[in-house]
């Protein structure tokens, strides 16, 4: 049930396709993105047709940009909430601090090189002063009516020499047109607007969310005229989303498909239109829903049924933080340095583009964290990918065709390639280095202005008189990474095990990654003593670590064998590589369990906070119920007895919960302390009724349940929250089973 809101976003549902592209002819290079499959077409057929589609120029040139940015910055970033509220009040936007150098800074030292605003999200709240709404940033305290973000921050991209996109959302809660055809002349006017007057916009957003708008109508959007107007007024922008150039990837965790094609089946299945265009007449569009978020969508059994066959490639979106907009509730979830790093490997090294959201703060500002995190990520990808060990390699190609040599993948020239003779889809590359050379990554690129073809690879070394597999993958595409457990050798073979047709490569490379170390176990809660091992992926690094919260450096302690723990500590540990590379400092907190606690009745294995002993770990959680310290129960009671040790005077008792709603979490509907001096017999000390319980409340809020018993003492506490049940009548998932949220319980 709290999936159903967290996923809240419309899109799997909404996806359209254009094909308005040029005629498919035989002859390669970019531009030839669609081409129909003709009834009798045999599957040989099929295949050769879908190896031969190729990016439109704008496609290709989006595709290189590898990473994109995202600002989602609005009235939301004022209310602290994802959506729009039904009242808002606009006067409450005045980010006085705000910087937009700042953040084109943060984005540009990341390696990211274009940036889309919202320049209207779901609220309808527009940031530059549009003239046809009251809604927007001109009727606000900011700059006294007189900002334009919009205008801002496509001026500092393109004097930073990065490419600027806007995110107009078609869903909006609060035009009065909306759900009406006046609708759509009204969004084509705020379309005309910022696509003449920001200079160059590349990049269009269109979310596909789309709810109510004021008057509890539906929009039915004209989507033809929209990319119509786009085209015209901005050729070379690509149209995301719910638009033909890009895709949305399905999902919106930073994670693309492990076999990803940019090539898909088209979605008409109209047969004058298919009949019109293998005539080699172009196609105005033609729109059906898909479901995107299927594992597959490109293999041969999927393109063999398809009418045609379109280049339409994956944007993977996420945030750097739990919410797409800034709440200082999630300062403490910023994705580290590491975890980006894991991102990229899995959505550029995936054939896809990389939009990664970073929202600007209630001052106008990125935070200091945001921006820590993003350097740390471009160190580590920086770090991993400046040498080619191949470089310099000797090279030999089972097969090539005249003029397209296997040393154009090592040239770092993306424009040359190596390919073989048309006939041939099978091939191997060999190398052989001067000397055995560490590496744990691989990177392939195909030639994509050629198409995407091959199907199946793997990477092997040289033993003796054998070659044996170290890593392999399916798609390449514009980019595919690949990561493995590190090995020295010095003999390499690539092996192309399928193809759709001859294959295409314009990079190969091997790597090593700066050193990261993990700890075993990971943060967790204990009752006396623990033991914590520090790992590393790097052989024979040197891994320095510290346990009072300080940064390590070569200068800290070495490890040499498990840490024991006896007290709470946060360890935090570094590695570097024995030739000199450092990894970025990492680390885990360890808290010791101020008593024994027992369940009586268990909590959701779905949200288990830091384990058995989160209730009395001293680790409170932030208002984020994800942030690992709150453990979840649902739809049940909480039960548990504390043990004090020994019998003690107690004075205060009091036990924090959660209330989320959004995310359907309640308070408790009451709450009872018993005592026992012998953990058999309980006396109930004090029973709380919650008479909010279940009240309409949707921002997030804690409380506590607390008890100050006079001349008391005991042993064993039993503590016992009761589960409201049920979601109220009030609330959208009324009659669902209702979560109940707690990190802790105090006993002084
Ligand atoms: C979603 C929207 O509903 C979110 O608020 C956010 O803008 C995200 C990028 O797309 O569908």
């Amino acid at each position: 049930m709290m999936k159903k809101i967290l996923s809240k976003s419309g899109k799997a549902l909404i996806f359209v396709l254009l094909m308005n592209s040029r005629f498919y002819s035989q002859q390669s290079g970019l531009g030839n993105n669609h081409v129909a499959i003709n009834q009798g077409d045999p599957p040989v057929e099929v295949i050769r047709k879908a190896a031969h589609v190729t990016p439109s120029k704008r496609q290709y040139e989006w595709q290189k940009l590898e990473m994109t940015g995202f600002i989602h910055f609005g009235i939301n970033t004022f209310d602290e909430v994802e959506w729009g509220k039904k009242e808002i009040d606009i006067s409450k936007f005045n980010p006085k601090e705000i910087n937009v150098k700042q953040w084109v800074k943060a984005f540009k030292d990341a390696g990211i090189k274009l940036l889309i605003l919202t320049a209207k999200h779901h609220d309808g709240f527009c940031l530059w002063p549009t003239k046809y709404t009251a809604l927007n940033i001109s009727r606000t305290p900011f700059q006294n009516g007189k900002g334009d973000i919009v205008g801002d921050l496509s001026k500092a991209c393109r004097k930073a020499g990065l490419k600027f996109g806007v995110y107009l959302s078609p869903w909006d809660m609060h035009e009065k047109s909306f759900g009406t055809p006046a609708y759509n002349r009204y969004f084509m006017n705020q379309l005309t607007e910022l696509l003449t007057n920001y200079g160059e916009i590349s990049e269009v957003w269109f979310d596909g969310a789309n709810g109510e708008g004021p008057n509890g109508k539906k929009q039915v959007y004209d989507w033809q005229s929209y990319y119509k107007l786009i085209r015209r007024l901005q050729p070379k922008a690509v149209i995301a989303v719910s638009g033909p150039d890009v895709r949305w990837v399905g999902t919106e965790s930073g994670y693309g498909r492990q076999t990803e094609w940019s090539v898909l089946p088209g979605s008409s299945t109209n047969e004058e239109e298919v009949a019109a265009n293998s005539q080699q007449k172009a196609l105005d569009g033609a729109f059906t829903p898909r479901n995107l978020m299927d594992e597959d969508l490109g293999s041969r059994q999927k393109i063999m049924k398809a009418h045609s066959l379109v280049w339409y490639p994956a944007e993977i979106d996420v945030s750097i933080r739990p919410g797409w907009f800034y709440n200082k509730n999630d300062d403490s979830m910023i994705k580290s340095p590491y975890k980006l790093a894991d991102i990229y490997y899995n959505s550029v090294g995936l054939n896809g583009v990389l939009l990664l959201n970073v929202p600007p703060d209630k001052r106008g500002l990125i935070t200091e964290g945001d921006v820590k995190s993003l350097q740390g990520m471009h160190y580590l990808i920086g770090q991993t990918f400046k040498n080619n060990l191949l470089e310099g390699a000797g090279i030999k190609a089972s097969s090539q065709k005249k003029g397209f040599s296997a040393k154009n993948i090592i040239d770092r020239k993306p424009e040359t390639y190596w390919t073989t003779d048309d006939t041939v889809s099978t091939a191997s590359i060999e190398f052989e280095l001067a000397a055995p050379q560490n590496f744990n990554c691989a990177m392939l690129q195909e030639n994509i202005p050629e198409g995407q073809r091959i199907e199946k690879f793997s990477l092997e070394y040289r033993d003796g008189d054998k070659w044996v597999q170290f890593a392999k993958g399916t798609t390449v595409g514009y980019k595919r990474l690949v990561r493995f457990p590190e090995i020295k050798e010095d003999r390499i073979r690539l092996v192309i095990e399928q193809s759709r047709t001859n294959p295409t490569l314009s990079s190969f490379g091997l790597y090593k990654a700066p050193p990261e170390v993990s700890f075993m176990p990971e943060g967790v809660t204990f009752k006396d003593t623990a033991s914590v091992k520090l790992l590393c992926d790097t052989k024979d690094a040197g891994i320095y670590y510290t346990t009072d919260g300080s940064q390590p450096d070569k200068s800290s302690r070495l490890y040499t064998g498990p840490i024991k723990l006896d007290r709470t500590a946060v360890i935090t540990a570094v590695a570097i590589s024995p030739e000199g590379v450092s990894g970025l400092p990492v680390k885990a907190g360890f808290n010791k369990a101020k008593y024994n606690i027992e369940y009586k009745a268990q909590y959701d294995s779905a949200y288990p906070g830091s384990g058995v002993y989160t209730l009395v770990d001293g680790a409170l959680g932030t208002y984020n119920f994800k942030d690992g310290k709150w453990q979840g129960f649902h739809g049940t009671d909480a039960e548990a007895v504390i043990d004090l040790g020994k019998i003690k005077p107690i004075r205060k008792l009091s036990w924090r919960f959660l209330e989320s709603t959004g995310s359907y979490i309640f308070l408790p509907g009451s709450v009872e302390y018993s005592i026992s001096d012998d953990g058999k017999e309980f006396r109930t000390l004090k029973a709380i009724v919650n008479d909010e319980a279940g009240r309409q409340d949707k921002i997030p809020f804690i409380k506590s349940f607390d008890a100050f018993p006079e001349n008391i003492q005991a042993r064993y506490i039993r503590i016992k929250a009761v589960n409201i049940g049920l979601c109220p009548p009030w609330h959208p998932g009324a009659g669902d089973k209702a979560w109940m949220f707690t990190d802790e319980v105090t006993v002084e």
